[in-house]
C-alpha cells in the first residue's frame, strides 16, 4: 500500500525519485510549477523536452499524457511531464485529469521509481476548481503500487482541500 502525504511547500525542493510537472502540450515550459521546474532544473530538462519534440513528440504531448525526462539540477531523478486539462464549464474533462496522474505513475513505476511529487496539476493557469481537481487526484492515486505519493501544495487552501 502506498503511503499519502499532503505537504504545503515548494514540489522543486523535494527529495523524492519523480518530481511531476504540470506542463503545455508544447514541453518547452510555461509559469506555474513549470516555470519553477525549468529554471531549478536547468538547460538538462529543457534540452531533454527539446529532444523529445524533435522526435517522438513532434506535435507535443497530449493532454492527460505523460512522458519522463531527467531532473538536470533537482534533487529529484527524473521529472515527469504531464498536460492537464483547461477547466471547462461546459465540457466534463474529469477523466483527463484523472490520466495526467494514472499515466505518470506508469512512467514513474516504469523507471524503478519509489517516490513521487505531484502538485496541484491544472489549478492554477488552467483555472481547475480546487475541492474537485483534489477529489479527481485523490481518487486516481489510489491503489497505485508506489512507495510514496506526495502531493505538494503551494497554499493552505489547496493543501486543506487536497488533505482528506
Ligand atoms: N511548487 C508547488 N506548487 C506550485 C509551485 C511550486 N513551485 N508553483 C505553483 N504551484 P500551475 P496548471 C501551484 O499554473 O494549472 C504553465 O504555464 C499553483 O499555485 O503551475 O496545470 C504550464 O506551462 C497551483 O496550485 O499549473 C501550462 O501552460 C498548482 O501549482 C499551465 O501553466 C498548479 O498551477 C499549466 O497550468
Amino acid at each position: 500500500m502506498a503511503t499519502i502525504e499532503y505537504v504545503l511547500g515548494d514540489i522543486t525542493e523535494q527529495e523524492v525519485d519523480v518530481i511531476v510537472n504540470a506542463a503545455n502540450s508544447s514541453l518547452l515550459g510555461g509559469g506555474g510549477v513549470d516555470g519553477a521546474i525549468h529554471r531549478k532544473g536547468g538547460p538538462e530538462v529543457l534540452d531533454a523536452c527539446r529532444k523529445l519534440r524533435a522526435g517522438h513528440y513532434g506535435g507535443g504531448l497530449k493532454t492527460g499524457q505523460a512522458v519522463a525526462t531527467p531532473a538536470g539540477r533537482l534533487k529529484a531523478r527524473w521529472v515527469v511531464h504531464t498536460v492537464g486539462p483547461v477547466w471547462s464549464a461546459t465540457e466534463d474533462r474529469s477523466a483527463l485529469l484523472a490520466d495526467c496522474h494514472h499515466n505518470a505513475l506508469k512512467v514513474a513505476k516504469s523507471l524503478g521509481a519509489r517516490s513521487i511529487a505531484f502538485p496541484a496539476i491544472s489549478t492554477g493557469i488552467y483555472r481547475w476548481p480546487v475541492e474537485d481537481a483534489a477529489r479527481i487526484a485523490n481518487a486516481a492515486v489510489r491503489d497505485a503500487g508506489i512507495e510514496l505519493i506526495r502531493f505538494v501544495l503551494f497554499d493552505e487552501k489547496t493543501l486543506n482541500a487536497y488533505r482528506p
